[in-house]
Parts: C-alpha cells; structure tokens; sequence
C-alpha cells in the first residue's frame, strides 16, 4: 500500500528554508502547495516569485544566500533595461528569466499553470508535487496612504516604505483550489504550514474557500512552524500585514489566524511563555529553537518535523 504523502504549504523565502530541510530527507511523496497571490505581470512575461523560489528550493539550484532566484545568475538583462532607462526594480536574473519566458509562452497556449509548473519540475528532475494554490489569477494587492500597489511593488519596489492600510486578494471571488491541490490534502497523513507570512504568503492560499475547508475537514496531522518570534518576524512585511489585517504580531496572532484547523504549533523556546495561551486555543504548542541559519539547521527542523509526524 502507498504510505501517504506529506504536504507542505509554502509562500515565499521563509518557506524556502523548510523545503530545502525537508527536500533533503524526503525523497518522494512530498506535495508542496506554493502561493501564488505574488504573480504579477512584468514587461508583459508572467513572474511567479514563490513558485519559482519552491521549484529552485526543491531543485537545489538556488541561490541560499537571497532566498530567490537561481545560484551563480547574472542580472545582465535587467542592467540593459535599467540602461535604456526602463524600470529594472524586480531583478530577474539571466537564467531565472528562461522559465518566466517559458511560463509565459505556455500559458498563453492554454497550459494551466500546474501544468507548466510540472513541466519545469520533470525537466529539473524534481521528485516532489509543486502545487501552485491556484491555476486561476489571484494576487496580492497592498492598500497604502500612497494608494492601492500590487503585493511585489510594495515590498520590492518601494521598499516596503508606505504606511499599510489593508491587504486584499484581487480574483479571489473567481479562484479555485489548483489542480491536485485538495487531492494532495486529501491523501496526507500530515500537512505542515511552512513558516511564511500569514497573511500575504498563506493568505491567499487559504482564502480559496474549498482549500480552508479541505484543511478544516482533513484527518492529517495538521503543523504550522512560526514565522514570528517575540513580537518580530523572522524576515518580510509581516508585521505590517498582519497588523493591517487586525492580527496581533506573535506567536498567538499565528496561532488564531490558522486556529480554526491547526494541531500543532512549532514556536521559539523565546516564546514558551505563551504556550498556555495557545493551548487555550485547542493547539498543542511545541518549543524548540526555530531560527534555520545554516543548512543543518534546514535539515534539523524537517527531522524533527518528521519525527513529531510518526510519533502521531
Ligand atoms: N525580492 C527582492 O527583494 N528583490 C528582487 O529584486 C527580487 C527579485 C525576484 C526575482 C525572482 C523571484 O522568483 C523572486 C524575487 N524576489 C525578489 C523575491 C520575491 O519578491 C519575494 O521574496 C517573494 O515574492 C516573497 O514571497
């Protein structure tokens, strides 16, 4: 009999780390389902920042320092741009823009995204499911006392600078779970939530109604590992998002924005004052050191995910 799988969700950088982790030690039968509310349309190719970021993390090629793009890339094409005096602020590097082009190409011949995503998986001989989250146009737009700017102009254009008012998920009303997405849920014995931005990288993933209720419904063993330590995420806009989005910035504002189907919490032993609250929540917090600095720290936090899971 197949040993159910393990699924993943992902967002962005964070993410990255834990896939990385977990690519190491799994070598089949994990699903990965990756935001895809940070796709945006750029001198008119279609750029999918965290698929690309899980599809490199899984394919070990990218660059670990950055979080993004492919290891060793150049920027050749993006200097050109800014030459001409064009806008060159999303730095798409040299290699990572052959698999924008592509994506671009075959999805205006009517390939759905999971399919150009697998395409790209088989040609990089990645053994894992990439599931983006949704095959429809979801995105990620911030609303700012500067006006209404799409999620990667607001962090990577304007360097994260305005003052956030609210954040919402534009298509939302027309998205539907991605191909394979809650067939990936169905059949897992565990479901880790990556340690991501809960409002602009697991957002939008559980925004897609049938996805929450999928997760709602599930009987897998259901783990998030936290994006924020103290009162400060590990990296990103997530202070200010989950702020705008009435979250407290901490361990509890994660453990309430997933409380409706979380188990387990994976929180920072800085943190373990907060366990009794978390537990009042009806989530069993589980303390440990979360910061992944190192490679072997990737590795340690997928071992011991993976040990939590088989001891369930
Ligand atoms: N993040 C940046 O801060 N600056 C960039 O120029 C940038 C380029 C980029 C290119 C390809 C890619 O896949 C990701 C890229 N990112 C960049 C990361 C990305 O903007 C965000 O970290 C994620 O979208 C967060 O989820």
């Amino acid at each position: 009999m197949l040993k159910p799988a393990i699924t993943l969700i992902a967002g962005g950088t964070g993410s990255a780390k834990l896939l990385r982790g977990f690519g190491n030690q799994v070598r089949k039968d994990l699903n990965v389902i990756v935001n895809v509310g940070d796709n945006f349309t750029f001198y008119g190719l279609r750029v999918c920042p965290d698929v690309d970021i899980a599809m490199y993390a899984l394919a070990k090629i990218q660059n670990t320092r950055r979080g993004w793009g492919i290891h060793a890339d150049k920027f050749d094409f993006m200097d050109q741009l800014a030459r001409y005096g064009e806008e060159a602020w999303f730095r798409l590097g040299d290699r990572d823009l052959a698999a924008t082009v592509l994506r671009t190409l075959w999805l205006n011949s009517g390939m759905s995204l999971t399919q150009v995503t697998q395409r790209f998986c088989n040609a990089l001989g990645i053994r894992h499911r990439l599931l983006p989250a949704c095959d429809d146009a979801l995105e990620t737009w911030v609303q700012t006392d500067r006006g209404d700017v799409h999620l990667q102009e607001f962090w990577v254009g304007r360097g994260g600078n305005d003052r956030v008012l609210g954040i919402s998920y534009h298509g939302l009303e027309d998205a539907n779970p991605g191909e394979g997405v809650l067939d990936a849920l169905s059949t897992s014995r565990a479901i880790i939530i990556c340690p991501a931005n809960p409002v602009s990288s697991i957002g939008p993933i559980l925004a897609v109604r049938e996805t929450r209720m999928a997760l709602q419904e599930s009987k897998a063993v259901r783990i998030a590992v936290s994006p924020i330590i103290g009162a400060a995420p590990i990296s990103g806009p997530a202070a200010a998002f989950m702020k705008a989005s009435g979250q407290e910035i901490s361990v509890l504002g994660v453990a309430r924005a997933y409380q409706d189907f979380l188990d387990y919490l994976v929180i920072d032993t800085s943190d373990k004052n907060k366990v009794d609250d978390i537990r009042e929540l009806g989530i069993t917090p589980l303390v440990r050191n979360i910061k992944m600095n190192t490679s072997a720290d990737e590795a340690a936090m997928a071992f011991y995910l993976l040990r939590q899971i088989r001891s369930r």
